[in-house]
C-alpha cells in the first residue's frame, strides 16, 4: 500500500532538488522543435512505480475491451482494452492526486514553455490504454487539448511494435482529417519507449499514432492538460467520448 501524502512529498522535492536544469533544457528544445521529448526525469522512482501498480489494478478492475474505427480521425483504428477517468478516479487514489499535483504542472510548463493546466473537462483528464492483442493499435489521430504527459508502464520491445509515431507541425481538420496527406507531406519521427519512460508530446498539433503490437503488452497511462489558450475554447468533444465510454448526453 502507498502513502499518498508520502509519494507527493516525494514528488515535490525530486521537482525541486532533483530534477537537471540542462535536462530539461534540452527536452524544452526537442518539444519546441519536434512536438515531443522524452521526460522521464519529471518524477522519481517511488512515484513511477506506484503509478505503474494503480495503472496495472485499474486496468485488472475495469479495462474495457475497444475496437472500433473513428470518422473524425480518417477512420483509424482503436484497438485496445482501456479505462477512462471516471473509473480510474474510483478505483485509485494516486494518479488522480499526481495528475493535479502543483509541482508536476510546474515540471511540465517548464518543458512546454507555457503555463500547463488540468483539463477542464474531466473526462479527458486521463486514460490508460493496454495493447494486448496482435494487431491491438490507437491509430493515428490528434488529441483535443494541447498537452499529453503518458506514462509507459510496460512495452513490447521495438521488434514487435508498440512504439510510438508522430508527426509534429500538423493540425486536425474533423470535418477532413485526412491522415494521408500528413504522411506524406512532412517527417515522421518514431520513438522507442521502455518501462518507467514518460513522455510530452504538443498533440493537438503533433498526428500520432501507436505502432501495433505484434505480441506482448503494452500498458500506458495519459494524462492529457490543457494550455491557457485551451481554457477559453468550445471544445468538440465527440471523437473521445465514444471511445471513452462516455455517452453522448454526458458531451
Ligand atoms: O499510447 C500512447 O503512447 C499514446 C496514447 C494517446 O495517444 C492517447 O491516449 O491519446
Ligand atoms: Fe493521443
Amino acid at each position: 500500500m502507498f502513502d499518498t501524502s508520502v509519494l507527493l512529498k516525494d514528488l515535490k522535492r525530486h521537482v525541486d532538488n532533483d530534477i537537471s536544469p540542462v535536462a530539461v533544457e534540452a527536452a524544452r528544445r526537442q518539444y519546441s522543435y519536434l512536438g515531443h521529448a522524452k521526460v522521464s526525469f519529471l518524477a522519481p522512482p517511488s512515484v513511477k512505480e506506484a503509478v505503474a501498480a494503480e495503472v496495472q489494478a485499474v486496468i485488472d478492475a475495469a479495462g474495457v475491451r475497444r475496437d472500433l474505427e473513428i470518422a473524425q480521425t480518417d477512420n483509424s483504428p482503436r484497438r485496445m482494452r482501456n479505462v477512462g477517468q471516471a473509473d480510474i478516479f474510483e478505483f485509485s487514489k494516486i494518479i488522480p492526486q499526481v495528475y493535479a499535483a502543483e509541482p508536476l504542472l510546474q515540471a511540465i510548463s517548464a518543458v512546454a514553455g507555457e503555463s500547463v493546466h488540468p483539463c477542464p473537462w474531466e473526462p479527458e483528464q486521463y486514460i490508460i490504454t493496454c495493447l494486448e492483442k496482435d494487431g491491438d493499435t490507437h491509430g493515428w489521430h490528434w488529441d483535443d487539448y494541447t498537452f499529453a504527459l503518458v506514462w509507459v508502464v510496460e512495452a513490447p520491445p521495438v521488434s514487435d511494435g508498440g512504439f510510438v509515431q508522430c508527426v509534429p507541425g500538423t493540425s486536425w481538420n474533423k470535418d477532413h482529417p485526412d491522415v494521408n496527406r500528413q504522411l506524406v507531406n512532412r517527417p515522421i519521427y518514431s520513438l522507442e519507449l521502455f518501462p518507467g519512460d514518460i513522455y510530452l508530446m504538443k498533440t493537438n498539433t503533433t498526428m500520432h499514432r501507436v505502432y501495433p503490437v505484434k505480441s506482448g503488452r503494452r500498458k500506458i497511462i495519459n494524462m492529457s492538460y490543457a494550455s491557457t489558450s485551451d481554457l477559453s475554447l468550445t471544445v468538440d468533444h465527440r471523437t473521445m467520448s465514444y471511445f471513452r465510454g462516455v455517452v453522448p448526453e454526458e458531451v
